[in-house]
This record gives structure tokens, sequence and C-alpha cells, in this order.
């Protein structure tokens, strides 16, 4: 079945909110000893707002989809006052772990204490927060500043000491992928003379992305020749506004596009060109979330900070069977 009619069927029906897979009904830790489901609560960010994030939602309900699991997912909508709700939602139904991709580094305190008392393991995926770090049992997931560093290591290659005149098209503020990302370009435009001339946040949206990018072209005309997007929906508007505009994008000499994500139809961009630099970031957390819960379950103790490793992809030297083999 075609994966976009796979993928709207999931958007629909977490559109609705909450989605509920794996074992038979019950609430948390109570009903354990009756139907020995472990009943975990996933506190997403917007299930459907990115590939990247359709991609991580789709992990979770397909690695937690089994008989002795029962993963209920609510969806933010990016609200990260809700989300926070949401949690509390999770504690109140006394569920066995709460799984958390942040929308927001910031707000945590509260409600992971009350997570702590209630002695309920609280399990962070891709998104890192500002919490003390008793408050939760593990983050699993990539350092955001590092995937910057391999976009603006690139950067540095790739210009060769002429002038940069980059703009930033960021990630949703205060999320902690856009936090680092952003931070591993500031410290290269200091550390090089680099110019920025604009940084806005596009909400990860291919349309916001592809508005901001018209307005710049207006404001800055052939001045700008590098684009910063934080994920590959933004790249993907800022190129549909370059070209439309009548710029010449990627390759050797034109505007260079640096993204992050590395989903496939963006490798495939790649491979044509259009995208100079793109860093991966893995979304497939199911089956590590698994593990450790499973980890948990025995009795050991996951630790505290697992990093992903992860590579970066580049306009010449990505391949069809690079692609083809990619998981996502
Ligand atoms: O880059 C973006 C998604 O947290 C790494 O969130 C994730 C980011 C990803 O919205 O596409």
């Amino acid at each position: 079945m075609n994966k976009r009619i796979v993928l709207l069927g999931l958007a629909l029906l977490l559109a609705a909110g909450m989605v509920l897979v794996g074992g038979c009904q019950g609430k948390g830790g109570q009903a354990r000893e009756a139907s020995n489901v472990i009943n975990i609560g996933f506190a997403q960010c917007k299930a459907d707002e990115s590939d990247w994030r359709m991609a991580n939602t789709r992990s979770m309900l397909n690695t937690f989809n089994r008989p002795g699991y029962r993963l209920v997912l609510s969806d933010s909508n990016n609200d990260a006052a809700k989300q926070v709700a949401d949690v509390q939602g999770f504690i109140d139904q006394e569920f066995d772990y709460i799984v958390i991709a942040a929308v927001n580094m910031d707000g945590w305190d509260t409600v992971l204490r009350n997570a702590k008392n209630a002695k309920i393991p609280v399990i962070l995926v891709d998104r890192n927060i500002n919490a003390p770090e008793d408050l939760y049992t593990c983050y699993v997931g990539p350092d955001f500043k590092v995937e910057g560093k391999k976009a603006t290591d690139w950067m540095e290659k790739h210009f060769a000491g002429k002038p940069v005149n980059v703009v930033n098209l960021q990630g949703q503020l205060g999320a902690g992928a856009q936090v680092g990302r952003t931070a591993a370009l500031q410290d290269a435009v200091t550390k090089n003379g680099w110019t920025l001339l604009a940084q806005q946040t596009g909400n990860w949206s291919t349309v916001e992305a592809k508005n901001i990018m018209t307005s710049w072209i207006q404001q800055f005309g052939d001045r700008i020749n590098c684009v910063y997007a934080e994920n590959d929906n933004m790249a993907d508007g800022a190129i549909q506004a370059l070209r439309e505009a009548g710029k010449n994008v990627g390759g050797k000499d034109g505007v260079a596009i640096i993204s992050f994500d590395a989903n496939r139809p963006y490798l495939q961009m790649t491979l044509e060109g259009l995208i100079n630099c793109n860093v991966e970031c893995n979304p497939l957390h199911g089956p590590k979330v698994l593990e450790i819960i499973q980890m948990i379950e025995s009795g050991k103790q996951p630790q505290k900070v697992m990093i992903v490793e992860e590579e970066a992809f580049y306009y010449d030297t990505i391949t069809q069977a690079i692609i083809d083999a990619r998981q996502y």
C-alpha cells in the first residue's frame, strides 16, 4: 500500500489526539497484576508534523503493538503546556512507564517530580530537556549540537574561506533540536566571521519555511549563498522558494542547502544535488525504548544518557544504494 496512504491513515487516526496500541484495556499499575500488561504513556510532540516525526511515531506504535504492552499516544499538537498536562494525565491514570518526546526543553520539573513520587519511570526520547537528572530515568537521542557541527564543518570545507552569507530556518523555538542546531551555527558564524543575514523559526514546516524564504529572497536577493534549515521539511520549503525565484540551488555553485533528518525522500534530493549536506537524525526509537523497559523490568538500571551515533550525507558522495538501504 502506498506509504502516503498509510501515513495519511496514521495522521487521521492521530488527529484524534490519542492512539491505543497493544494489549487489552485497563488502567496502569493496578491492572498489571490482573492482565500482566505493561501500560506505557507516550507524550508525542505533534505526531504528523514532519516526515521525521511520522517515522518516529510509527516506530513507537509498531514496536509496542504486541502482546504484553499497551501504548497510549497523546498528541500535544506541539503545545508545550498541553504536553505537560498529558504527562500528568498518565501519572493520574497510574501508567507503568511514561515516554516523552519534549516539545520544549523547559517546564518539566513539577510534573517529573510528580512522576518520581508516583514511582513511574520516565524515558526521554529524541528531545533533551532542562531538568535535574534525578527526575527522569534516562535520555536516548542525538546530540543536536554535534549534528549542527557536522553541517558547519561541511560549510567550512565547501566555502573554503570565501564569504558566507547564511540564512537560518530554525525549528520550533525552545525544542532541544532547535537549540542545539542553532548553537552550532552561531559558534561557526563567530569562529569564521560569516554573516548571519537572518534567522527565524519555520516551526519544522515546509509551508512556513517557503513563505519566510520568499521574503528573505526579496530582502537579500543574491547575497544569500547558504540556507541552514534545521529539518528536511523546511529545507524543502526553502528550495521551492529559491527555484520559483529562478535561483541556482545546491550543487557546486548554487545556493548551498543544509538540512537535518535525512529522511529518504530528502536523501533523494541530496543525490539530485538540491540539498548539499543532510545530517542524519534517527527517528526509530521504538526498539531502544522497548529494550530499556525490558531492562528495567528485569531489575537493571539503564544508562542515564544514551547518545545515538549518526552520520551525514553529501550531494557529491551519496549513492542510490545508500538511500535504498535506509530504514526511513
Ligand atoms: O529534526 C524535526 C522534528 O526532534 C530531531 O523534530 C527531532 C526534530 C526533527 O520536528 O523534523
